[in-house]
């Protein structure tokens, strides 16, 4: 069974993480499979991440799979803000595009003490991540002015796709009309936390507190 247990975090394992990640670092092992010879730019908080998952419990069981699942799609995310789960935003940071990793996250770090799903309680947790893109989406203010082209400090579903359009043809890979929306699907759903189609300043910077 494949389902979506990855992306699913509250608000207060947020703030955990934040206050731990740098203690919490050498509970991750994170061991890289292959790792293309080109590595220009390697994944840092706040990047946008495009990447496939498989997830393993300890005897080998699949519990997650986007990757070997040929129906399964590459999740979206940007990494180190608490979209997915504290192991994954610590073991896929100084990751490149094209790279693969093993990561091993203990059960603190993973689905806790209750489990979730098919991952039982106090499970460590193994992930096969391949990266398929890194793109820089600091969310700092500079970025957001950038985005917010009328400057009215909200940021609409036009604004972002000018931005992700920009950025990808700067990048040299211009993308189709659906390749776009289906990333700002993906951000709005993240991050309009009120749901009025609109993100706001304050939704944008909800994680970067730290950093401010
Ligand atoms: C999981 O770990 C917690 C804390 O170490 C412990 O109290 C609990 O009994 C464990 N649960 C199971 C099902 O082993
Ligand atoms: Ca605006
Ligand atoms: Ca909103």
């Amino acid at each position: 069974i494949c389902i979506l247990y990855v992306f699913a975090l509250s608000k207060l394992d947020l703030w955990a993480v934040l206050a731990t990640a740098d203690e919490l670092l050498k509970e991750v092992k994170t061991e890289v499979v292959s790792k293309p010879e080109q590595c220009t730019q390697k994944s840092k908080k706040g990047d946008l991440i495009n990447a496939h998952y498989d997830g393993y419990l300890l005897d080998g069981s699949q519990f997650y799979c986007s990757r070997t699942d040929k129906a399964g799609h590459p999740q979206w995310f940007v990494l180190g803000v608490g979209q997915v789960i504290k192991g994954l935003d610590i073991g896929m940071m100084d990751m490149c595009a094209g790279e693969k990793r093993k990561i091993t996250v203990p059960s603190d770090l993973a689905f806790g003490k209750n489990g979730k799903g098919p991952v039982p309680p106090n499970a460590t947790v193994v992930f096969e991540v391949e990266v398929l893109s890194v793109s820089r989406g600091p969310r700092s203010m500079e970025a957001f002015t950038l985005i917010d082209l009328d400057q009215d400090r909200s940021l609409t579903k036009a604004e972002v796709k000018e931005y992700l359009k920009l950025e990808y043809e700067k990048g040299g890979k211009p993308r189709d009309d659906p390749f776009y929306e289906k990333i700002i699907a993906d951000i709005f759903r993240k991050s309009d936390r009120d749901r009025d189609g609109l993100i706001s300043s304050k939704e944008y910077n909800i994680y970067e507190h730290d950093e401010l």
